[in-house]
């Protein structure tokens, strides 16, 4: 089995509004600024769009504001690194790192946990 392979049979797609900040862009820390995307799991990365019509249109490059490459990142539960509830950092193999936060419990809990299931099936393929 691949890591495609394992995705498609652990159904991990995934999307909706999350709120973001980049912390840091390859190790430098940068200046929080959090922003409401619409944020797709597609299985390998995780991708940002202004809202669900720009997603669906996501051909037209304009649409995508960022893309995170799971593959070799880290994630985990914060309370130090903002003052919001239901905090969860992530950190990519290159050293960004991201907060993502809802106020809905659920939400958050099933977000992290569709991202570290996609982490772990892509492991060290
Ligand atoms: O880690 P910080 O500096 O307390 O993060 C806050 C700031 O980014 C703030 O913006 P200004 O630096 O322009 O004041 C934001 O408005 C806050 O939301 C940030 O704190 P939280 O606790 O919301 O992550």
């Amino acid at each position: 089995e691949n890591a495609v392979t394992k995705n498609i049979l652990v159904n991990l797609n995934k999307e909706g509004f999350l709120n973001k900040t980049k912390i840091a862009d390859r190790g430098k820390k940068l200046r929080k600024n959090w922003v409401t995307s619409y944020t797709v799991l597609s299985g390998l990365k995780l991708e940002f769009y202004k809202d669900a019509k720009d997603q669906a249109a996501s051909n037209l490059k304009s649409s995508k504001l960022e893309c995170i490459d799971l593959h070799g990142a880290s994630i985990e539960w914060t309370n130090e690194k903002s003052s919001r509830k239901n905090v969860f950092q992530i950190t990519t193999l290159s050293g960004n790192e991201f907060l993502f936060q809802s106020d809905a419990d659920i939400t958050v809990q099933e977000w992290f946990r569709a991202i570290r299931n996609t982490i772990d099936s892509l492991g060290t393929e």
